[in-house]
């Protein structure tokens, strides 16, 4: 019934309308009104300057005692109350070690990474993996040696899937799934709607999920607002994706960059009541709409 008044509102209010109320809803929450000291005091660890990380929700890190760095551009995304994801930025030459800390302490047996290395011929995230299986990257002076226990294989359509494991000085070791999809262009959106959920469905009992692309705010917002809808859904809950939009904003800044994510969004849900045969000629009527609006985005 839920997924039903959503389809019925989006319709209702139409592609163009969908943009317009993105843009209100960016400028409501534009600049950052929030305090972000740690962002401010570590410029060498931010990827982009403009990108902002919101103190009240930054991972700190407490993990090895003795490193007096506590700060990684990475903030906790809460989904009805639980702290399910972390949100972050690709990590950079000089935070993988940042990176590894992270993965260690909070223990998360899934990253997800929704950018590849290098996109139009720039470099949007450090190769923060061994090169290959009989590599291994040795991490603070020994302390971490990180290892890819199974090499990445396709899964699904553009979907990649490799094991690695985190191993301390004492022996002790952590073992995590490593999901790449790569079909996701900066600043646009995958043509197949429904290979969210593909992805989704996978991570579904996993706890925290450390989801990044290159900034770590747009497709990375979109994809843990998706969540966020479809747990909502399950729970018979209303789902408002501006009001989830802007409860992400408040704890991972800028997430949800561009209108045509922010419809994208919506396209995925409509997809969603499609497969549970929800289906009328006004949604086809909003399908290629949108579809040509995002020809005129992506291309
Ligand atoms: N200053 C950067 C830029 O405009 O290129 C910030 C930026 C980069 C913002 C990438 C968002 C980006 O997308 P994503 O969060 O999906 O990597
Ligand atoms: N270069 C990015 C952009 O122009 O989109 C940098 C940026 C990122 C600017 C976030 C503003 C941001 O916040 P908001 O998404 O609220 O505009």
């Amino acid at each position: 019934a839920m997924l039903k008044d959503f389809v019925k509102t989006t319709i209702e209010t139409g592609v163009k309308n969908i943009a317009t109320e993105f843009v209100a809803l960016k400028m409501e929450t534009q600049p950052c009104q929030k305090p972000k000291t740690g962002h401010e005091t570590h410029p060498e660890k931010n990827r982009y300057k403009d990108v902002y990380c919101i103190d009240e929700t930054r991972v700190v890190l407490k993990w090895p005692e003795d490193n007096p760095n506590d700060y990684i551009h990475a903030n906790w995304v809460k989904i009805n109350g639980l702290n399910k994801f972390i949100c972050t930025q690709g990590p950079t030459e000089k935070t993988i070690d940042d990176f590894y800390r992270m993965v260690w302490q909070e223990k998360a047996p899934c990253v997800v990474m929704l950018c590849n290395i290098m996109e139009l011929g720039k470099k949007k995230c450090e190769q923060y993996w061994p090169e290959s299986v009989d590599g291994a990257m040795v991490l603070m002076d020994g302390k971490l040696t990180v290892k890819i226990t199974e090499a990445a294989k396709e899964v699904e359509q553009n979907i990649l899937l490799m094991k690695i494991s985190i191993t301390d000085d004492k022996g002790a070791v952590h073992a995590f799934e490593h999901w790449q999809w790569k079909a996701w262009p900066d600043r646009g959106v995958p043509e197949i709607p429904m290979a969210v959920f593909r992805l989704l469905i996978r991570l579904k009992t996993a706890s925290p999920i450390i989801v990044h692309c290159s900034a770590g705010i747009g497709r990375t917002g979109s994809i843990v607002g998706l969540e966020i809808a479809l747990v909502k859904f399950c729970a018979g809950e209303k789902v408002i994706l501006k009001e989830i939009v802007k409860d992400i904003r408040n704890q991972r800044h800028g997430s949800v960059q561009t209108d045509a994510q922010y419809l994208f969004m919506h396209r995925v849900l409509l997809a969603l009541a499609e497969n549970r045969k929800i289906t009328s000629p006004e949604m086809s009527v909003f399908v290629t709409e949108y579809d040509k609006l995002i020809a005129t985005k992506n291309g």
